[in-house]
């Protein structure tokens, strides 16, 4: 191991250190000694856990052995509740340095009702502390890596605007103490089989584009469960591979030595902390045990390399260090480690006395437990439309107009939203701008048009072609208090950001037990109906995500509603989907005047488009005025009273609509856009057959697209997508039943 005499040590008791003279990169004996104490700690935590899990008192392990030095050594370097954390299953030496401790280890492990990381919901070794700024970790493999990112970009823009810090009434800001450091570091864990997946090279790129302070570090146990590195990495090394990126801080450890570790952190958050671009740690160290307990390495790892492992055990050898460097003598390791087993005793005892979570707590923080989106109390009504100067009525705007309007407003009331996306800045070379050479984009449909011009290149920028960049980015950003407005420019290419929409975003508050949240605004261009859109720019698939708990959906079909939902959508404390229909956006339908900046909609409120008595068609989007053509037909034709209903929400969705309207006209017809079978119309029309059997007086039919894809010639388009004769005739077929 390192050793050096240091006549200025640096960090954590600078002055101590200064009095006993030698230090070991900086480090004191004390230190070195307390390192010790917390990666035995950390290695006798896995042992009892390991043997709890074999005992049938604990449901799963995960063990962070063979990494301890490194961790202890990031744990040392950095600053629990000042710089942020991204650690991931192996961190646990990390998390007792920065400050946990094994008893609130072992109450995840058992899911106690008390485990505060989770409440028991999720895995052990599932970090989650806001005391210390651990976020809540998730069980995917890299899926933190972007989101870190977010987070260092959200602390570099608090730092620029500190107002925007403040807390604020009557939206998401009364909930979350926001805190930020002008020098913090954003610290990113993961194994050498995650740097494989593409999120990690998202957030390597974006990272040293935009000089973030964030400290990868990749923890190189050379498997990925049975997969060799060889395998995983071109090359076998991943800091060859990366070398080549920009305004990095580079370093390749030993990471089974703390003192050479801690060097480099050092190092490394120096780089970060001046603001000159992140840093990446590149850690080889071992893997003791296998994978998990659910994996048995000797079926793929021969004897003599796991041999070769064990001669490199961290704990080993720092205790053969300490003794050679007359920091602890035998009796005093023999002390230590007594002491620490003494302790875990205690924590074990205490967390198999703890009660488990009760059944009736499923349901807790799967949406805010602060702001209801649903509350009646947030509608307000449009302001009057302000004359223009010559006296007339201001004209009806587009959707398109209006959401551009909204977003400029709340911008304007907000300073936490930032708007990024592909596409959505003005321009991004901003010289242009300023010298007025060119009027600026946008956005592919123009909704953000000159939100950069009016609010600054801070707040609203372009995003890398990467939907998983803008998403985990956006979730990270949330999680820390801002209020990301991001963009996917087609709801077609939504699937990139499919890990960060199905297994992040929506959970990041129910997995941490409220601990943390990330209340961000998706919003999508979605739907067909385009001629010529083809496959790839009419898809819709809402359903995907109303299935998913823990995020709303919303999907207006007019220019008023666009304009009061998203504003809900933006004060809102939990995260939104917000989905806008590409052939609404500047359709003669549903045009309004703008309805000032404090209109609002809640969710879950649908609206009766068109009130009658003798059928129920429940739909939304853009068939909601193919429905109404259909309707005000069949009421020319023959007198029949149909009563349309537009959800608008679909997450929450208005039960008490559709129930009141059904019960009165025994009749239903659930239409929408996407293909028919296991669509979201299948939910309400299930839900009407079970709930509102005994009204009926005809089968619950639905209308929707055919069980393909939308093509690109128009005939095939028509023929595929529902239309005004489609519904005219169910509804005929229906009332004649
Ligand atoms: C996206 C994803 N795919 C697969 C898994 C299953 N899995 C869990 S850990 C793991 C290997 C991770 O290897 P590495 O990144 O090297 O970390 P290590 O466990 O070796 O520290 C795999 C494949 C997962 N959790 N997430
Ligand atoms: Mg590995």
């Amino acid at each position: 191991m390192a050793t050096k005499t240091d006549p200025k040590p640096a960090g954590v008791a600078a002055e101590k250190i200064r009095s006993e003279g030698k230090t070991y990169e900086g480090l004191s004996r004390e230190q070195l000694i307390e390192a010790y104490r917390i990666m035995y700690t950390s290695r006798r935590v896995d042992d009892r856990e390991i043997l709890l899990k074999r005992q049938q008192k604990i449901f799963f392990q995960i063990s962070g052995a063979g990494h301890e030095a490194v961790g202890v050594a990031a744990g040392f370097a950095l600053k629990p509740g000042y710089d942020w954390f991204y650690p991931y299953y192996r961190d646990r030496a990390l998390c007792l340095t920065l400050g946990a401790t094994p008893h609130e280890m072992l109450l995840m492990a058992v899911g106690a009702a008390a485990d505060r990381q989770s409440g028991g919901r999720q895995m052990p070794s599932h970090w989650s502390f806001p005391k210390f700024n651990v976020v809540t970790q998730s069980s995917p493999t890299g899926s933190q890596i972007l989101q870190a990112v977010g987070c260092a970009e959200g602390g570099r823009y608090l730092a620029a605007h500190p107002q925007a810090a403040k807390k604020s009434e009557g939206d998401y800001r009364q909930f979350k103490e926001v805190k930020f450091q002008r020098d913090e570091v954003t610290y990113v864990s993961l194994g050498d089989g995650a740097t494989s997946e593409g999120e990690f090279w998202e957030a390597m790129n974006t990272a040293s584009n935009r000089k973030l302070p964030v400290l990868f570090v990749i923890e190189d146990n050379g498997y990925a469960i049975s997969v060799p590195v060889e395998v995983q990495t071109a090359g076998g090394n991943i800091s060859r591979l990366v070398a080549g990126f920009p305004n990095f801080h580079f370093e390749e450890i030993d990471g089974t030595d703390p003192v050479a570790c801690y060097a480099a952190f050092v190092r490394t958050a120096a780089h970060c902390r001046a603001g000159e671009g992140p840093g990446f740690i590149h850690a080889h160290v071992i893997r003791p045990y296998s994978h998990s307990l659910s994996d048995d390495e000797r079926l793929y790892r021969p004897d003599a390399e796991r041999n070769r492992d064990a001669a490199r055990d961290p704990i080993t050898r720092m205790q053969m260090f300490l003794i050679r460097e007359s920091i602890l003598d035998e009796n005093g390791i023999n002390k230590l480690e007594k002491q620490v087993e003494d302790d875990l005793q205690v924590a074990v005892d205490q967390a198999l006395d703890a009660p488990p979570p009760t059944p009736d707590t499923i349901a807790l923080y799967v949406y805010s437990p602060n702001l209801d989106p649903t509350d009646s109390a947030l509608q307000r009504e449009p302001a009057s439309p302000v004359p223009a100067a010559d006296g007339k009525k201001l004209a009806p705007k587009t959707m398109a107009d209006l959401i551009n309007a909204t977003l400029r407003d709340e911008m304007r009331r907000d300073e936490r939203i930032v708007i990024f996306g592909e596409d959505v800045a003005d321009c991004s070379r901003q010289q242009y701008l300023q010298e007025k050479l060119i009027k600026g984009k946008g956005g592919v449909f123009k909704l953000t048009y000159g939100l950069q011009n009016d609010f600054g290149c801070d707040r609203v920028f372009n995003s890398p072609l990467a939907e998983a960049n803008i998403v985990g980015r956006a979730v990270g950003m949330a999680t820390r208090g801002m209020k990301p407005v991001v963009e996917i420019q087609f709801f077609d290419y939504i699937w990139p950001a499919m890990m960060q929409l199905r297994d992040e975003l929506p959970l990041i508050r129910w997995r941490s037990n409220n601990g943390f949240s990330s209340p961000c605004v998706i919003r999508v261009a979605i739907g067909g109906y385009l001629t010529g859109g083809a496959i790839y720019h009419s898809q819709c698939g809402e359903s995907i995500f109303t299935h998913t708990p823990g995020i709303r959906v919303v999907f207006p079909s007019n220019a008023l509603d666009a304009a009061g939902l998203l504003r809900t959508a933006i004060r809102c404390d939990d995260p939104v989907l917000f989905l806008e229909h590409k052939r609404l956006y500047r359709e003669t339908f549903g045009r309004a005047a703008y309805p000032g900046p404090d209109y609002m909609i809640p969710f879950g409120k649908a609206k009766v488009v068109q009130a009658g008595t003798d059928l129920s068609v429940i739909t939304y989007g853009a068939v909601v005025p193919r429905a109404l053509q259909a309707a005000q037909k069949l009421e020319r034709e023959q007198g029949v009273k149909v009563e349309l209903i537009d959800l608008r929400c679909l997450n929450p969705f208005d039960w008490e609509t559709i129930a009141a309207s059904v019960s009165k006209t025994n009749r239903a017809i659930v239409a929408y856009e996407d293909t028919l079978s296991w669509g979201y119309g299948a939910e309400i029309a299930a839900r009407i057959a079970d709930q509102l059997f005994d009204h009926l007086d005809a089968p619950v039919r639905r209308v929707a697209a055919k069980d393909t894809f939308v093509a690109y010639q128009p005939i095939l388009e028509d023929a595929i997508l529902p239309q005004a004769e489609d519904l005219l005739r169910a509804m005929k077929e229906l009332v004649e039943y």
